[in-house]
C-alpha cells in the first residue's frame, strides 16, 4: 500500500509522547526513559526540546504501577511512518513486549502529532477521535493515526507537551495544547506530579 504524502513542508516538527511503568534493562521508568533520549537521534533526527518528567496515575485507574510520563520535540527529515518504526524498534530495544493494549510498559513511544498534519485523512482521524470509551478500550487502529486520536483527552500526554510546545495548535480541533490541557478535569491535571529535575 502506498504511503499517504500530505506533508509538504521543508522543516517537520514533530512531538513524541514517552511513557514508562517498569524497569528494563536500564533501570527505572525515569532512566528508561533518559536512555530513550539517548538513542533517538540520528542523521535524520534531533531532539528539539526535552519536557519536564511526570509520575502519573496508570490509566485507566488500577490498570497497573504509576507511570513516567515526559514529550520531546523532535525535528525530522524522515516522513511519519519511518520516524514511527524508527521508535518502535527503540521500543524493541529497550525490552517492550507487546502482550496486551494495556499492559505495563518498558517505554511506549507515541507519535502524537507530525507538524500540522492530518493522517491518513480527516475522516479517519474523526472516527477514531469520537470513538465512545467501552470501544477505545477495545479497538486499536492497525495504522498510524495522526494527531493521535485521544491526545485531546490526556492529561499525561498534554501536561508534557505544554511543557514543550504550549501553543502548538491542533490541526483538526483548532485548539493549542494550553487549551486542551486547561480543559481537563481540575483533578486529572492535579495528579500530574513533576519529578524533581536530575542533578
Ligand atoms: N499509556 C497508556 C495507558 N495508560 N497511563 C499513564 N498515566 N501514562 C501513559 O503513558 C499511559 C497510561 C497506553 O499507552
Ligand atoms: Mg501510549
Ligand atoms: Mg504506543
Amino acid at each position: 500500500m502506498s504511503q499517504p504524502t500530505t506533508c509538504h513542508k521543508t522543516v517537520k516538527i514533530s512531538y513524541i509522547a514517552m511513557g514508562s511503568n517498569v524497569t528494563s534493562s536500564s533501570g527505572s521508568p525515569q532512566l528508561t526513559i533518559n536512555e530513550t533520549l539517548r538513542r533517538i537521534p540520528n542523521d535524520s533526527i534531533s531532539i528539539e526540546k526535552v519536557s519536564r518528567f511526570y509520575a502519573t496515575p496508570a490509566f485507566p485507574p488500577g490498570s497497573g504501577p504509576d507511570f513516567v510520563n515526559a514529550a520531546i520535540a523532535v525535528e525530522t527529515s524522515l516522513a511519519p511512518h519511518a520516524l514511527l518504526s524508527r521508535l518502535h524498534k527503540i521500543e524493541r530495544e529497550l525490552g517492550r513486549e507487546r502482550k496486551s493494549r494495556w499492559a505495563a510498559r518498558t517505554i511506549d513511544l507515541d507519535l502524537i502529532a507530525f507538524d500540522d498534519c492530518v493522517l491518513p485523512d480527516l475522516e479517519t482521524f474523526e472516527e477514531w477521535s469520537a470513538l465512545p470509551l467501552e470501544q477505545q478500550m477495545n479497538l486499536a487502529p492497525d495504522h498510524l493515526i495522526l494527531p493521535h486520536p485521544r491526545l485531546q483527552d490526556r492529561s499525561f500526554v498534554l501536561g508534557p507537551l505544554c511543557d514543550i510546545a504550549s501553543d502548538w495548535r491542533h490541526p483538526v480541533l483548532g485548539q493549542t495544547a494550553a487549551e486542551m490541557f486547561a480543559a481537563r478535569p481540575d483533578a486529572e491535571r492535579a495528579s500530574l506530579k513533576p519529578l524533581p529535575a536530575p542533578a
